[in-house]
């Protein structure tokens, strides 16, 4: 169920992804469709797609890392408690968004309102996630005990890292929907303070982008070399990654307000130089996985220096899970070096609210993460059903049909990006409309190429689909069960003490985030008002 639930909801996130194309380029010059606002079905597709989907995946795959590796079952009661409170959450923002009263898009900023149970759903779908973490603590504790002196296996050191980042950032936005925007949308209070609201959604927001990317890191360090055929290059490297995100996932949420102005410039600078920070363990991951990839292709017979790069299992339909990672990677190439353009502090004035930031984040979110959840889901829901896939070659198709049209996507959004065209508009009542004037004939070529890159993505979640389905109609053939390709390592390594251990990581983490955040938040509390004026929930303009 917790993996179903999300995929069918899927079905809403991207048909409301594919109208934002049809938007933005032009060929529909309202403010709605179907009975939906361009805004409302934009907030749609971010929630599902961004929190709802990599949520309860990160809190099944964890539910399946730990009870796998560690084998150990996890609380099947506290289980299903952690999955109903996430259920009813969604369904309760969902019916916010659905009835047009919480268009505030998946970043929520005041002076955009929703109405309390959009609030209210987004708590309790957090709370349902620490629920479920806070029932691997025991099992980890007992493990421990029973394997003294023994590496922690990496992917459960990997999810209860995640977790550890995920209930340190989400504090900051529970305090920030509890205390702030909860009881201004009941009516308690009139005013709110909007630069503080953002800045602590940040603390959340950017963390929140390693909490979905590390259970893929988790499928590229302990599954992917596997699945090539060879083995893990180094299991210490992997470990090292995981813990330096441990330190620098969060202390580095200013960097999505370089232009805010109440934030003074030292401590943006701090927070775009941990942001490089951020990316070392994300070069270690390239270079660890590509050598991996290496080893596997050599022993296949690849000679010279690049034929390793083509001589993989691209297109081994019983290996669907290397097509799914590998197009994720190759994405998050291009993901990953658009970040750190944006991360640079002056070239962020550049791309900053424009079309290039989502032209980086569908390389980052709807690469290496989205095909590795959806991969996965496949994957697990045919070991947990016993029922094979019954389209394997259309299956195969997917991840490649997916980063053809992400490939020309992006690249339509960085290119208009960077001749100013803004983010998050509705382009096709004003720019993309020859009949405005404020038409922008030099962004129809770049909405254009979006729009055909958006379309091509439609047509590989329909393929996907089709795969997924089958699934559920085909026949039992093998004994469900779950299990996991394991991936050896090349070298023996030395059982390392620190990288087996969390207590010094999260002193040093605590210490990052309390010099890194507490220069940022004095700034916020001392350059605005206590609050802003009221506001109505569906305009930005002071009432008074
Ligand atoms: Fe980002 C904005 C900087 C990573 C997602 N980012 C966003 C937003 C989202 C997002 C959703 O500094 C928009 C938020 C909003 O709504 O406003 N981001 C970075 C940096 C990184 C980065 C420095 N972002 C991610 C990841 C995301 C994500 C991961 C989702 C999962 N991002 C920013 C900044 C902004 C921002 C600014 C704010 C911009 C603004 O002005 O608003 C780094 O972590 C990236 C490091 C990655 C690498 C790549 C390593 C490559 C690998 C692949 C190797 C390939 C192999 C295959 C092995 C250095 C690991 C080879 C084999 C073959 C066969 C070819």
């Amino acid at each position: 169920i917790e993996l179903s639930i999300p995929i069918v909801l899927l079905l809403l996130g991207v048909y409301h992804g594919v109208m934002q194309v049809i938007f933005r380029a032009g060929l529909l010059s309202q403010t709605a469709y179907a009975g939906l606002d361009y805004y409302q079905g934009l907030t749609l597709h971010g929630v599902i797609n961004a929190v709802v989907l990599t949520t309860f995946f990160a809190v099944a795959f964890g539910h399946a890392t730990i009870a796998y590796y560690l084998k150990k079952e996890p609380n099947l009661r506290v289980a299903q408690l952690s999955m109903w409170l996430m259920i009813v959450g969604t369904l309760m923002a969902a019916w916010a968004m659905i009835a047009g009263k919480a268009s505030v898009l998946y970043t929520f900023y005041p002076p955009l309102k929703a109405h309390p149970l959009f609030y209210i759903g987004a708590a309790l779908l957090i709370i349902g996630s620490w629920v479920a973490f806070f029932s691997w603590i025991p099992i980890y504790i007992q493990w421990k005990k029973e394997n003294k002196e023994q590496k922690i296996p990496l992917a459960a050191l990997g999810t209860i890292i995640n977790f550890t980042i995920w209930f340190v950032c989400t504090l900051s936005v529970a305090y920030e929907v509890l205390v702030l925007l909860l009881p201004w949308s009941l009516g308690w209070v009139d005013t709110i303070n909007i630069p503080l609201s953002r800045t602590l959604f940040w603390f959340f927001g950017h963390a929140l982008v390693y909490f979905w990317l590390l259970p893929a890191y988790i499928m590229f360090y302990t599954m992917l070399p596997k699945l090539a055929g060879g083995k893990l290059y180094s299991d210490t490297a992997g470990r090292l990654a995981f813990f330096l995100f441990l330190l620098l996932s969060i202390p580095v949420g200013t960097h999505h307000q370089f232009g805010e102005p109440s934030i003074t410039k030292g401590i943006k600078l701090v927070h775009s130089i941990l942001t490089f920070g951020v990316a070392v363990p994300s070069f270690i991951t390239a270079f660890t996985i590509s050598a991996s990839l290496e080893y596997a292709a050599r022993l296949r017979g690849a000679k010279g220096l690049f034929s390793w790069l083509w001589r993989q299992p691209f297109f081994d339909s019983n290996r669907y899970l290397f097509a799914y990672m590998i197009c994720g990677l190759i994405l998050f190439i291009f993901g990953g070096f658009t970040g750190i353009v944006n991360a640079s502090y002056h070239l962020n004035n550049m791309v900053h609210n424009t079309a290039f930031i989502p032209g980086h984040f569908h390389m980052t979110v709807a690469g290496p993460v989205f095909l590795s959840i959806i991969g996965m889901s496949l994957y697990l829901t045919e070991k947990l059903s016993g029922k094979p896939i019954r389209t394997p070659f259309l299956n195969v198709t997917v991840p490649y049909i997916w980063t053809i049209g992400i490939f020309i996507f992006s690249t339509g959004l960085m290119w208009g990006g960077l001749l100013g065209e803004p983010r998050r508009t509705n382009m096709g009542i004003s720019y993309l409309n020859p009949e405005s004037p404020l038409f922008r004939p030099e962004w129809v070529p770049t909405t254009t190429l979006t729009l055909i890159g958006g379309l091509i993505m439609g047509v590989a979640f329909i393929f996907y689909s089709i795969s997924f389905v089958s699934i559920w109609i085909g026949k039992k053939q093998e004994t469900a069960a779950l299990s996991f390709p394991i991936s050896e390592t090349y070298h023996k390594e030395p059982y390392m003490g620190l990288l087996n251990r969390f207590t010094p990581w999260l002193i040093v983490m605590f210490i990052i985030i309390i010099l890194a955040y507490t220069p940022a938040i004095m700034d916020v509390l001392d350059f605005t008002g206590a609050s802003a004026p009221p506001f109505a929930p569906e305009n930005p303009i002071p009432l008074k």
